[in-house]
């Protein structure tokens, strides 16, 4: 087991508590958030954007912009977003599309944008490599060649993800394939269909984005948001509600239920569904993880979505000296108003999902890997854009084996162009959520997760995806590492152009 993690506020507040005064830095502090006095407003919903088919593509434009919204109810705030707003469009596409976008950079600054748990070639993977500066515009292209499934894209620029995320370059993907498309789960955008996107923010009295970055919990909120706005409701007109969540937070975790502690259900893990329904009351999320899940309504009622305490505290010891990841938190999410006459279901909800999620990847025999995640690093290095840290030369599986050697500090895991299975998770009481396929994983303090992965096949020596901590400060700090996929036998040899003057025209992706 690792060693204590030592951090500089908590030195700080030693020094300072000199006197005896009290220390408030412990889960009872529970944050007081702005914008949820008073009657709540509707849930906005980001618009569904199918692209447009031109020469057999699916083409996107995004427009990365900023501008200033009502996120709180009474004061303006400048954000960042898409297409002219806050947030970004839903994006829509099927398995077997070509897709091409086209992502103009229209700030003041340079970012990439990231499609988290898509499988697709390293130099359309909008990581740190693929910087879009003022004015330009990235033109990734790829083939979907995945089930259906509930995916985000985000920005990735290098020690910069954070707070570019934090100002809300974020949008939802949702792919959609037969299989999907055959099961009897809403599926009307926007009616039955919702998509939940989780953040926190801190505000400045003026309305304000507050962006001091905490050197321990860099811009973990104190105000949680619903597709950009806080306080939101949405009417409900039918029994059954799919709600496609994701933890679009850069620090935070989120245990989700309703206040009623009704049952719900989940059908959809980070990649996909799952071969069957799983019954939850409670539902743990950490940056970067999706569930689609199944709600049912009565006429006329209300519920609220809410986010409750982790009662063990994911296993970070609750005293002065360790760090409050907000993990006891109680904040009401989303109002949900049955109408009095709601639509009714076809029938039950379906006893099989996807059949082929069920199938295990075949590990035997497949090369292993450990990573050890402690403070900011993974196996004692912190990122380096110019380092590639390992090569896969084939085209199975692996098993990856990561470890959460910090004792009071919390992490995930999140692997680019992959799904996996978690195999195990041990040295932990905590109730690591494991089910399905996934892209993401959580780690207690002094856990161990095994998994199963299965990447991409788009080999390409110049290119590299990476491997992090999706708590977003970890990862700018350094816990991340990179990967890049080979011919057998072929050696990596990173584009200096990737990781130095950016990417331009002539470099566009356009090659692949
Ligand atoms: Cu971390």
């Amino acid at each position: 087991m690792g060693r204590r993690t030592l951090f500089k506020g908590a030195a700080a507040a030693v020094v300072l508590a000199g006197a005896g005064a009290a220390l408030t830095a412990c889960g009872d502090d529970q944050p007081q958030p702005q914008g949820y006095e008073g009657e709540r407003r509707r849930l906005p919903v980001p618009p569904l954007d199918e692209g447009e088919m031109v020469d057999g593509e699916r083409v996107f434009h995004l427009d990365a912009g900023a501008h200033e919204v009502n996120v709180l109810p009474d004061r303006k705030t400048r954000v960042w977003g898409f297409n002219g707003g806050h947030l970004g469009p839903t994006l829509y596409m099927r398995r077997g599309d070509r897709v091409r976008m086209h992502v103009h950079n229209g700030l003041d600054t340079m970012t990439t944008i990231h499609w988290h748990g898509m499988k697709l070639p390293a130099v359309s993977d909008g990581g740190p490599h693929s910087r879009i500066e003022p004015g330009e515009t990235w033109e990734p292209g790829w083939t979907v060649e995945q089930p259906a499934a509930t995916l985000w894209y985000h920005p990735h620029p290098h020690m910069e993800t954070e707070l570019h995320a934090y100002r809300g370059l974020a949008g939802g993907i949702v792919i959609a394939d037969d299989v999907a498309d055959g099961l009897d789960l809403p599926h009307e955008y926007g009616v039955d269909d919702i998509p939940v996107v989780l953040m926190d923010q801190k505000f400045n009295e003026d309305g304000s984005l507050n962006e001091e970055i905490d050197p321990d919990l860099g811009l973990k909120g104190d105000t949680p948001t619903v597709n950009g706005i806080t306080a939101p409701t949405f009417e409900a007109t039918t029994k059954r509600l799919r709600l496609r969540l994701l933890d679009a937070a850069t620090m935070r975790f989120f245990n989700l239920a309703f206040d009623d502690g009704r049952e719900f259900q989940l059908v959809a893990t980070d990649s996909g569904l799952l071969d069957a329904p799983e019954t939850l009351t409670e539902l743990r999320m950490s940056p970067g993880e999706r569930a689609e899940v199944v709600v049912e309504l009565e006429e006329g009622e209300t519920t609220m979505l809410k986010a409750v305490p982790f009662e063990e505290n994911m296993d970070v010891p609750e005293d002065e000296y360790s760090l409050d990841f907000g993990l006891k938190d109680t904040f009401e999410l989303l109002e949900i108003t049955a109408a009095d006459s709601l639509a009714e279901p076809a029938g039950p909800v379906p006893e099989v999902l996807d059949p082929a999620a069920a199938k295990e990847p075949d590990v035997n025999g497949a090369p292993e890997r450990d990573f050890a995640l402690n403070t900011f690093e993974i196996n004692g290095r912190t990122m380096d854009m110019s380092r590639v840290d390992l090569a896969i030369d084939h085209d199975g599986p692996e098993v990856w084996t990561v470890t959460n050697e910090n004792t009071d500090w919390i992490h995930n895991f999140h692997i680019h162009n992959s799904r996996f299975r978690i195999l195990e998770v041990k040295d932990t009481d905590v109730p690591v959520p494991t089910t399905g396929w996934r892209d993401t994983v959580q780690l207690p303090p002094g856990a161990t997760a095994r998994l199963a992965v299965e990447f991409g096949h788009y080999p390409d020596p110049e290119w590299a995806y990476m491997y992090h901590c999706h708590m977003l400060l970890h990862e700018d700090s350094g816990m991340m590492g990179q990967f890049v996929m080979t011919e057998p036998d072929q050696e990596p040899r990173l584009n200096p152009v990737a990781y130095s003057e950016g990417l331009h025209e002539d470099h566009a992706a356009h090659a692949h």
